[in-house]
C-alpha cells in the first residue's frame, strides 16, 4: 500500500541515476571489441537465440528491442552481436553485473546520501552537496562552466534547438531565481560531475534527473538518454505529469490504477487533479487518499535512505513450456543449487559487511494444468532464514512443500511424486530483511570469548558473530535478526505463510527467459527498486525436532561442521555451556508460537523486560540489559556484576546458578543487604529499590 509522506522541504535535491544498457555496458567492457556495434546480452537459455534482456543504443537504432529473442534481433539487425550472460550452476550468474553496480554506487555516494535502489539505479540526496556549492560558489559566480552541465535538459526551457544551450546556461546562471531553482541548478553541477567521474573510472555511461523529490527524479533520469541528465524545475512539476497515464506511476500498475480508471475514468496524472483530496480519501481511505492527492500534484516526501547494499538478495530460475519442473526430485535439484548460491552470498554479505538475513521466500509459477487451478497462484512463503546451504535448502524444501499443498487443496490427488497434475515454471529463492549486525554488540558469547586466544581466523570469528547476535536478545531491528538468527543456528523450523507482496527481486535476479516478466516491466514503468519483503509469518506447520539438528555451518577452512559441534568444543574449552544455552534456549526467550515476523520481533523485545531475558554479561564484565522503557524506546544498561545481588541467583534457573555464582564468588560482599524481588530484570534494574 502506497504510504503518504509529507515533504520534509521542499529544497531538497534529490537525484536518480540509472546506468545506459547495463548489462551490455559490463560486457562492453570486459571485450572492448564490441563497443560502438550492436549488442545485446542474451540469456542463457538459448532457444531461438536466447531472449534480449538488454540491448544497446546502436542497435536499439535498428529497431531491436528487449522483447525480442536473439533470432529476431539477428534479422533486423545482422551485425548485432548477441553475448550470452554468465553462467554457473546452469543458471544466470549477475554477479559481474552486481559487482559493476556496486563499483558505482562507490563513486555516487562520495557526495551525498546514497540509496541503491535496484542493481543499476541509485537515488542520491545531495541537498548538502547543493548548499554548500550555492554559498560558497553559485553558479552565477562561475566563469567557465562544464558543457555537460550544459548539456542538461531543463524541463520547461522552450528555445530553437540551436539556442537551447544559451537557454539553460542563462536558466542554470539566473541570479533572480527562487532558491529551491538554484538549488536544482547546483544539483545539476554535482551530477554532471559525478557522472563524468563514474564515466573516467569505470568507464560507464549513466543518466540522471535532478528533482526535489525521489519520485520527480526518478521520472526524469529516463527522460533523456543515454548519458544525459534531466532537471525537473518548479515550474515545470505540472506539465511533467499531467500527460502521464496513471498506470505508468509507480504502484499504480495494478489495482489501484485500475479503480482509478475503471471506478473514476482517471487516465492520466492530469485526470486526477480534478479530485479533492477528501472525496479521495472517502474512495480510498485516508492514507491512500491522501497519497494519490500528493502525486497528482508531484509532491512526494520519500527520503533517500542510506543505503549502499542491496536490500535482498534473490536466485531462480524458470522453467518454460515443456522445461516444467513436475517432479518434488527436480525441485529439489534446482533449490539445491538456489540454496548453494544464496548461501554464499549471504556469507560473503556477512563477512564483508557484518549483515545476517532474517527471512527466507520462495516464490514459485506454477503450471496450470486444469481449468480450476488456472485462477490460482502458487502462494509464496516465507520462513526465518538460517545459515548454511542444508539449512536453506531443508526450510526451502519445506515451503514448497507448504505451498504446493496450498496451491492443490483443491485437487490433492495431484500432489506428491511425479504426476502430471502440476509444473513450476519459476523457482526461486530469496533472502530479506537484512540488518546490521550493531557493531560492539555485547553478548555473554563475547563475554566468554575474550580469553580465548585460539580463534584466529575471519570465518570463525564470524560464526562467532552470528552466534553473539543471536544470544543477545534486543529490541528495535536488531532484536529480530539476533533472536532469529538463534533460531536459524539452532531450530530447524517450517513457519510458512502467504506472501502477497510480489517478488520485485526477482527483477534483479533476471531470471532466464522471464518473459513475461520484462512485460511487466515495462508496465508498470520498473523502478526495479527492491522492494522489502515484508512477510508475516505464521506458524503453520509443526515444530520440527530442534534438539541435536545440527546447524551445518562453514569452518575457517571451509568446510562444512556443525554448529553442535562448535557449541560442544566452547563447552570443553570454556565450561560454559550451560548458562550459554539458558540465554539461547527458546523457553529462555519464550517466543510466540503463533506471530507474524513483526509481531514475533515486538513479543521478543518486549520479552527483553521480562525475565532473564535480554539479559547478559557484557565484554567489560558487567550484564547488559535491553529492554524497553515506559516510551516504548530502547533502554540499553550495563550493571556491573559487583553491583548485582548475589540473592537473585536463587531465582535463576538451576542449571545456572552454579556459574552465575562463580562470576559473583570474587565480588561477595560482607552486607548484603538487598531485598529479593520477583524477577531479575527487577534486580539487575538500576532503578530497582534498595
Ligand atoms: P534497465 O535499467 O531497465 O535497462 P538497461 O540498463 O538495459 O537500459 P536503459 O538504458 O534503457 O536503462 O535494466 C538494467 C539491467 O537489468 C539491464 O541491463 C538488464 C537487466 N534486466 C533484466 O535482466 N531483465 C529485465 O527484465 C530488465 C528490464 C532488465
Amino acid at each position: 500500500m502506497p504510504v503518504a509522506r509529507p515533504e520534509s522541504s521542499d529544497s531538497r535535491v534529490i537525484a536518480h541515476v540509472d546506468m545506459d544498457c547495463f548489462y551490455v555496458q559490463v560486457e562492453q567492457r570486459k571485450q572492448p571489441e564490441l563497443r560502438g556495434h550492436p549488442t545485446a546480452v542474451v540469456q542463457y537459455n538459448a532457444w531461438k537465440g536466447g531472449g534480449l534482456i538488454a540491448v544497446s543504443y546502436e542497435a536499439r537504432s535498428f529497431g531491436v528491442k528487449r522483447s525480442m529473442r536473439g533470432d529476431e534481433a539477428k534479422s533486423v539487425c545482422p551485425e548485432i552481436q548477441l553475448v550470452r550472460v554468465p553462467v554457473a550452476r546452469g543458471k544466470a550468474d549477475l554477479s559481474i553485473y552486481r559487482n559493476a553496480g556496486s563499483e558505482v554506487v562507490a563513486i555516487l555516494s562520495r557526495k551525498g546520501r546514497c540509496e541503491r535502489a535496484s542493481i543499476d539505479e541509485v537515488y542520491l540526496d545531495l541537498t548538502d552537496a547543493a548548499e554548500k556549492m550555492l554559498s560558497e560558489t553559485p553558479p552565477e559566480s562561475l566563469e567557465v562552466i562544464d558543457d555537460e552541465v550544459i548539456k542538461s535538459h531543463v524541463l520547461g526551457i522552450s528555445a530553437e534547438p540551436s539556442d537551447v544551450r544559451q537557454a539553460v546556461r542563462e536558466w542554470i546562471c539566473r541570479s533572480n531565481a527562487d532558491r529551491r531553482d538554484k538549488l536544482l541548478a547546483c544539483g545539476a553541477f554535482i551530477v554532471a560531475e559525478l557522472r563524468m567521474q563514474v564515466l573516467k573510472e569505470t568507464q560507464f555511461s549513466c543518466s540522471a534527473g535532478i528533482a526535489h523529490n525521489k519520485m520527480l527524479a526518478k521520472l526524469a533520469s529516463g527522460m533523456n538518454k543515454p548519458a544525459q541528465q534531466t532537471v525537473v524545475p518548479f515550474v515545470s512539476i505540472k506539465s511533467l505529469l499531467e500527460p502521464l497515464p496513471i498506470r505508468k506511476m509507480k504502484q499504480l500498475g495494478g489495482k489501484l490504477g485500475c479503480s482509478l480508471q475503471d471506478d473514476l475514468g482517471v487516465n492520466t496524472v492530469g485526470d486526477l487533479l480534478q479530485f479533492s483530496e477528501g472525496r479521495l480519501q472517502e474512495r480510498y481511505g485516508i492514507n491512500t487518499g491522501t497519497w494519490l492527492w500528493n502525486i497528482a500534484r508531484g509532491i512526494n516526501g520519500d527520503e533517500v535512505e542510506s543505503r549502499v547494499l542491496p536490500k535482498s538478495h534473490g536466485t531462480g530460475k524458470t522453467f518454460p513450456g515443456l522445461n516444467c519442473l513436475k517432479t518434488i526430485a527436480a525441485i529439489e535439484r534446482w533449490l539445491s543449487k538456489f540454496s548453494e548460491e544464496l548461501a554464499e552470498r549471504l556469507e560473503v554479505d556477512l563477512e564483508q559487511n557484518k549483515r545476517i538475513a532474517q527471512t527466507l521466500t520462495l516464490h514459485a509459477s506454477a503450471h496450470k494444468a486444469t481449468e480450476s487451478q488456472s485462477q490460482k497462484k502458487f502462494p509464496s512463503k516465507s520462513c526465518p532464514l538460517r545459515y548454511g546451504t542444508t539449512k536453506i535448502l531443508e526450510d526451502a524444501l519445506n515451503l514448497f512443500q507448504a505451498g504446493l499443498r496450498e496451491y492443490l487443496s483443491s485437487s490433492s490427488k495431484a500432489y506428491g511424486n511425479g504426476c502430471s497434475g502440476w509444473g513450476i515454471t519459476n523457482l526461486s529463492l530469496s533472502a530479506s530483511k537484512i540488518v546490521d549486525i550493531p557493531s560492539g554488540t555485547c553478548s555473554i558469547m563475547k563475554y566468554f570469548h575474550t580469553q580465548d586466544q585460539s580463534c584466529s581466523s575471519t570465518k570463525e570469528f564470524n560464526d562467532k558473530e552470528i552466534f553473539e547476535a543471536a544470544t543477545l536478545s534486543t529490541s528495535g531491528t536488531c532484536a529480530g535478526s539476533e533472536s532469529y538468527l538463534m533460531k536459524h543456528l539452532q531450530e530447524p523450523q517450517t513457519e510458512c505463510h502467504e506472501d502477497g507482496t510480489k517478488m520485485n527481486t526477482l527483477m534483479q535476479t533476471h531470471l532466464e527467459d522471464e518473459s513475461r516478466m520484462f512485460e511487466d516491466k515495462a508496465q508498470t514503468n520498473f523502478s526495479r527498486e527492491i522492494s522489502s519483503l515484508s512477510t508475516p509469518v505464521k506458524k503453520n506447520e509443526p515444530q520440527l525436532d530442534s534438539v541435536g539438528e545440527d546447524a551445518v555451518i562453514k569452518d575457517a577452512a571451509g568446510g562444512n561442521r556443525s554448529r553442535d559441534q562448535k557449541g560442544k568444543a566452547l563447552k570443553e574449552k570454556q565450561g560454559t555451556s550451560s548458562i550459554l544455552q539458558f540465554f539461547q534456549t527458546k523457553n529462555c526467550f519464550q517466543e510466540p508460537k503463533e506471530e507474524s515476523v513483526n509481531d514475533m520481533q515486538e513479543t521478543t523485545e518486549s520479552s527483553c523486560s521480562g525475565k532473564a531475558d535480554g539479559t547478559v554479561p557484557s565484554e567489560s564484565g558487567g550484564i547488559r540489559s535491553l529492554h524497553r522503557g515506559a516510551d516504548q524506546s530502547r533502554v540499553d544498561c550495563i550493571y556491573k556484576i559487583d553491583e548485582i545481588d548475589p540473592n537473585v541467583v536463587d531465582e535463576l534457573p538451576r542449571e545456572i546458578q552454579e556459574e552465575v555464582r562463580a562470576w559473583l564468588r570474587p565480588q561477595k560482599r560482607a552486607n548484603n543487604t538487598m531485598r529479593r524481588g520477583s524477577s531479575i530484570t527487577h534486580y539487575f534494574s538500576p532503578n530497582k529499590n534498595l
